[in-house]
């Protein structure tokens, strides 16, 4: 790309000692023009077409000098979200949020650990998988009959699923957060992967990537409907109207992404968050208490959901799984050595 560059300047030189001013001026439009493609490749190469990202994550990209996306050795597409500050929790009180349920038993009660809300600032990029885990990269990573020679302990049993929920683009479900977990890291392991650290996203980095900018309810403004997300269509939230409740799984990008290029982080199924449960201000001896109870956070809510379940602030505690529960995966981007 230098060679070429500089070949274009010498031209131009040239150009100025010894061509008529007309045709001078031809050959600075040439160059221009010749500048933007250049330009324009560079910055195609580096986005492939899948990856709907924004110009924040673009300039981000440039300004670490890494991909601003990438396609792992398991088909799982990431993109890079940028650093920066967000609003986490709710914006509307717990009662109100109660109420936008427009659910006869919908209580307070049940938003209130979406507050205080807080300023957290991430500090680093990071990438985050578009979709939740597809049951085609999760059987990939832990195939049975891959690499025989590897350890039996770094695989996963298979998990049986029932009928209608079975499909290498349908998401992975019914894992516990030690499955996830251990997804993660038999990830790692592998060979191809070398290079890559994979984990569970934080539940800050969940709520900012869900949030992608907005501070609205979802991502997607005030209310949603069931033709942005996979949840159960009978119910409402706000102003927002009945959809088709579809009963299952759809398959992983069914949905239009947010504005950072990722899909189904309202609905489909809820995912799991590296954290321990706790409230947004417990103390340290809380926390901890937290931590020795085993619960964690689950994020987005699901195909069974009701819609205010699906919001970016709300949040569940979990032990267990079941088939509404599976996972995305984050990615460090990775640090240089100067
Ligand atoms: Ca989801």
């Amino acid at each position: 790309m230098m060679l070429v560059m500089r070949i274009l300047i010498m031209i131009v030189k040239l150009a100025a000692t010894v061509i008529p001013l007309h045709i001078r001026s031809t050959a600075m439009v040439f160059l221009a023009a010749a500048l933007a493609v250049t330009a324009f490749s560079r910055a195609s190469a580096q986005t492939p077409a899948w990856a709907k990202v924004s110009p924040a994550q673009e300039e981000a990209a440039k300004k670490l000098d890494v991909p601003v996306a990438f396609e792992n050795s398991v088909g799982m597409r990431f993109v890079l979200v940028p650093p920066g500050k967000f609003m986490m929790g709710s914006r509307d009180t717990a009662e109100e949020v109660a109420r936008r349920c427009a659910m006869p038993n919908a209580q307070a009660g049940w938003f209130v650990d979406e507050h205080p809300r807080h300023e957290v600032t991430l500090d680093r990029a990071f990438y985050l998988s578009i979709h939740e885990v597809p049951q085609g990269s999760f059987e990939a990573v832990n195939a049975p009959n891959e690499d025989k020679a590897k350890p039996a302990k770094n695989k996963q049993k298979p998990v049986d699923y029932p009928e209608g929920f079975i499909g290498a683009t349908l998401p992975a479900m019914s894992i516990s957060w030690n499955d996830a977990d251990k997804f993660c890291k038999t990830l790692n392991a592998l060979a191809a992967e070398k290079g890559r650290e994979y984990s569970l996203p934080t539940e800050a980095q969940w709520e900012y990537a869900c949030r992608a900018g907005t501070t609205t309810p979802f991502s997607f403004g005030e209310t949603i409907s069931t033709d942005q997300a996979n949840y159960h269509g009978n119910h409402t939230y706000g102003d927002g109207r009945k959809g088709e409740y579809r009963a299952k799984p759809v398959p992983v990008g069914t949905f239009p992404p947010n504005t950072w290029g990722l899909h189904e982080m309202h609905g489909n199924v809820s995912e799991w968050c590296a954290d321990h449960y706790g409230n947004y201000d417990d103390t340290d001896a809380e926390k901890k208490k937290s931590a020795e109870a085993g619960a964690r956070v689950l994020r987005g809510g699901s195909w069974r959901s009701y819609p205010g379940a699906c919001r970016s602030a709300c949040r569940l505690m979990e032990r267990g799984a079941s088939f509404n529960v599976g996972f995305r995966v984050s990615c460090a981007v990775p640090t240089k050595t100067p």
